[in-house]
């Protein structure tokens, strides 16, 4: 394949109720798209940073601006490019990793529509539907949390997790299971939002028999929590600080976790991303797909790898409505707590042109 060019497009979809985490309350949700065309087919990808650097480094404009003076020149460059060849182009350009996957992801759809391969063949799945959990925001009084669980049950949600900080933590999660009860499946994700010094108090979820906490500790704190892990009878779950197979690899040896959420936007790309599962099964690492507030582009790719054979718990792979009254694509629907994996080429759907046109702030056009 050859590209001709590259569209970077930035939308803004409102929430259909604000997300509340350790690090900030989101009402809308900036994304950045990118298009890639070739002369005959043309492929999709979603870029899971955020408006601003809180949950990464990264953020939409850091994205849009590498991806314009490096990335995508950078695949001028190649000759006979398909979705393996991208990374190694794109290596020698440090970090980036939300951009580089957003890149790969566009050139991967564009591929396999012009193979007719479905991404979940091609990733390796197993499964035509994946069931679903639900990532539940930090609210203003425990009550209201019990109403929000309560529909989330009713919809046919496996999975609750909860969002976590210091001050929001024992007594919601005690609620909770007070509430539904000792069979409902249910985490925690603190979003790095604690120390180390805050191991006695964490270990006070222990009674609760969680599935998971998810990244307690800062990014970089390996070690950190390695030796939280070793307080704790909750399992120590990482999301931040999983950035590539070769950090997946790190994090197990040293015992800082025994279950890894996977983002492929956060690890580079979907490629990446299935070999963090590879490498999470040699050592019997459950893993599940994590998400980023997705529109349907991307949530057609994490449901694709999410139907892999390692992926044992549910994902953070909710329906389209659960984040947006009008997704920009056909809109996933959830059917007894599950999603159907796309079936068609490549992502197996593409954006609505109409409900795209209505959410677009601006595009910009890179000729290659
Ligand atoms: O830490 O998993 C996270 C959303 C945005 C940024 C980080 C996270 C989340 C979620 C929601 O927990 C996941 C989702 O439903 O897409
Ligand atoms: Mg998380």
């Amino acid at each position: 394949m050859k590209l001709t060019g590259v569209e970077l497009r930035e939308i803004r979809l409102p929430l259909v109720a604000p997300f509340r985490t350790s690090f900030g309350t989101m009402t809308d949700r900036t994304v950045l798209l990118v298009r890639a065309e070739s002369t005959d087919v043309e492929g999709w990808g979603e870029c899971v940073a955020m408006a601003d650097p809180l949950y990464s480094s990264e953020y939409t404009a850091t994205c849009a601006d590498v991806l314009r003076r490096f990335l995508i020149p950078a695949l001028g460059r190649v000759r006979d490019l398909d979705a393996v060849g991208v990374a190694p182009a794109l290596a020698p350009f440090r970090g980036h990793r939300m951009a580089k996957a957003a890149l790969e992801a566009a050139v991967l759809d564009a591929e396999l529509r012009t193979r007719g391969v479905p991404l979940a063949r091609e990733l390796g799945a197993v499964h035509d539907r994946v069931p679903c959990g639900v990532s539940v925001g930090i609210m203003d009084s425990v009550p209201r949390l019990l109403d929000a669980v309560a529909l989330y049950l009713d919809q046919g949600y496996r999975r609750i997790k909860l969002k976590i900080e210091p001050g929001w933590d024992v007594e919601p999660v005690r609620a909770v299971r007070e509430r539904f009860g000792d069979e409902l499946p249910l985490q925690v994700d603190a979003n790095t939002a604690y120390t180390l010094a805050d191991a006695r108090h964490l270990a006070r979820l222990d009674p609760f028999d969680l599935l998971l906490i998810e990244q307690p500790l800062e990014e970089e704190d390996l070690l950190g929590h390695a030796q939280l892990a070793r307080t704790l009878a909750t399992p120590v779950c990482l999301d931040e600080s999983i950035t590539s197979a070769r950090s997946a690899a790190a994090a197990i040896t040293l015992g800082a976790c025994t279950v890894v959420n996977i983002k492929p936007g956060r690890v580079g790309g979907y490629l990446e991303a299935r070999r963090i599962h590879d490498v999470c099964a040699a050592h019997d690492i459950p893993v599940w797909c994590g998400g980023m507030l997705e529109t349907g582009i991307g949530r057609a790719a994490n449901v694709a790898l999410a139907a892999l054979p390692g992926f044992t718990l549910p994902g953070d792979t909710s329906a389209s409505n659960r984040y947006y009254r009008t997704d920009i694509t056909e809109p996933f629907v959830l059917a007894d707590g599950h999603l159907p994996v796309p079936e068609g080429p490549g992502l197996g759907l593409a954006p609505l042109p109409d409900a795209l046109e209505e959410v677009t702030v601006g595009t910009e056009w890179i000729a290659l």
